[in-house]
């Protein structure tokens, strides 16, 4: 069973993940967490928190020589902004005069964060106590997570690639075959394959930050050469789609999830959506069409599998809502925390992870084994039955 633990404040010392249940006797590239982690970072739009940090990994547990030994990985990302937060953000209890004089308290809760909700839920009046863990410095620590699994995909021939489709109502329309997405996908830093619109979504980000304003959009993850049948049909808790709808709505902002053509499938006939089932002695069992975006029943069925992912604006706004002071009940405008003014880009990297991870984890429940040559057997096993079944 694959699972992971993530821990870390945004600006506390570093982040920690636990993932326990990859295969022993797996290769890992640990330069290739490193790209994933500075794709994460990057992106038009992004804050200057991201000029202050380098997100590196650390592998500290259940790796030697480059290959996992199948005993817990434990990951660290330190945050290099922690020097500026080390008396903010110490675990050292501290007297009550530096209780009074503490800096960067929050009682002005931003609307569309966790601030107000999590502030009451959890009896702090502090709402940094809230902010700190439900930042999307997270999502660094997810996409280290997802890195590991991505390895072991491509290792067993899966491939998975992330682009933006839409920023601030700015649609990437074009009808790309898998291999275009495949060949564009890093080609500029709002991470569109259309080049031509690249800039006209890049002066939107522009003034929606100057206006003190944030912007969301689509992202879309592909997972390709997916062997057939994982995921089940027999319980909701076991459909692959249901458990990356999960994965995906998990990521801060996002709102809304779909697969193939999503919600356009409420327009459609069920003879347009469907996708019709082919045979041929080279490629087996195949399929006319990817409307359904190679899932049924909750299962793969061997086409690309196509996940859309929604991401509502970030809402901490230099020009900020109304709000309350938890302490006076006073209206006030919210408070102002440094933040970007639009991370799709960046989030597209995140939800390419959240996918990866809940791929390995079905694949891995699907199988079952310990060893990675072993896992590998079985996978190009099932491949086979495309064709003899
Ligand atoms: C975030 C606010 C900003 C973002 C942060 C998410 O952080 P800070 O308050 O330190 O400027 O930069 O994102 C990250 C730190 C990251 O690594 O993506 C928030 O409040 O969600």
């Amino acid at each position: 069973m694959l699972r992971f633990l993530t821990s870390g404040e945004s600006h506390g010392p570093q982040l920690t993940v636990i993932i326990e249940g990859l295969p022993a006797n797996m290769s890992i590239d640990i330069d290739q967490i490193n790209e994933e982690m500075f794709k994460r970072q990057g992106g038009y739009g992004r804050g200057r928190r991201m000029q202050i940090e380098k997100d590196t990994v650390e592998i500290v547990s259940g790796v030697r020589h480059g290959y996992t030994l199948g005993s817990p990985v434990t990951i660290v990302i330190k945050n290099d902004d922690f020097t500026h937060w080390r008396n903010i953000m110490g675990a050292a209890p501290i007297s009550e005069e530096e209780q009074e004089n503490m800096k960067r308290v929050i009682t002005k809760p931003r609307p569309g964060h966790a601030d107000l909700v999590g502030g009451m839920k959890y009896n702090h009046r502090d709402l940094r106590n809230v902010l700190e863990r439900s930042s999307a410095r997270e999502t660094a620590a997810r996409v280290a997570v997802g890195a590991l699994c991505k390895q072991l995909l491509k290792q067993l021939g899966i491939d998975v690639y992330s682009r933006v489709v839409e920023i601030g109502g700015i649609k990437d329309e074009g009808l790309y075959d898998i291999q275009t997405i495949i060949e564009n996908v890093d080609k500029n830093d709002v991470r569109v394959i259309d080049d031509s619109i690249a800039q006209a979504i890049r002066d939107k980000i522009d003034s929606a930050k100057k206006e003190g304003d944030s912007i969301g959009g689509v992202v879309q993850v592909i997972v390709d050469h997916m062997p057939i049948g994982i995921g089940s049909y027999v319980h909701y808790d076991r459909k692959l789609d249901g458990r990356i709808a999960q994965s995906v709505v998990g990521i801060n902002a996002f709102k809304g999830v779909s697969f193939g053509e999503g919600f356009k499938a409420a327009e459609k006939l069920g003879s347009e959506i469907q996708d019709p089932i082919l045979y041929s002695e080279e490629q087996g069992y195949y399929r006319a069409s990817n409307h359904l975006g190679g899932l049924e029943g909750g299962m793969s069925n061997g086409m690309p599998i196509i996940v859309n992912g929604v991401m509502k604006p970030i809402p901490t706004l230099y020009k900020p809502l109304a709000s309350v002071d938890i302490d006076s009940k006073a209206p006030f405008k919210a408070t102002i925390e440094r933040s970007d003014s639009c991370a799709v880009p960046a989030a597209s990297i995140v939800c390419e992870h959240a996918v990866s991870y809940e791929i390995a984890r079905s694949i891995l429940e699907e199988f079952g084994s310990h060893d990675f040559s072993r896992l590998a057997q079985q996978v190009a096993e099932r491949r086979e039955l495309n064709q003899t079944f």
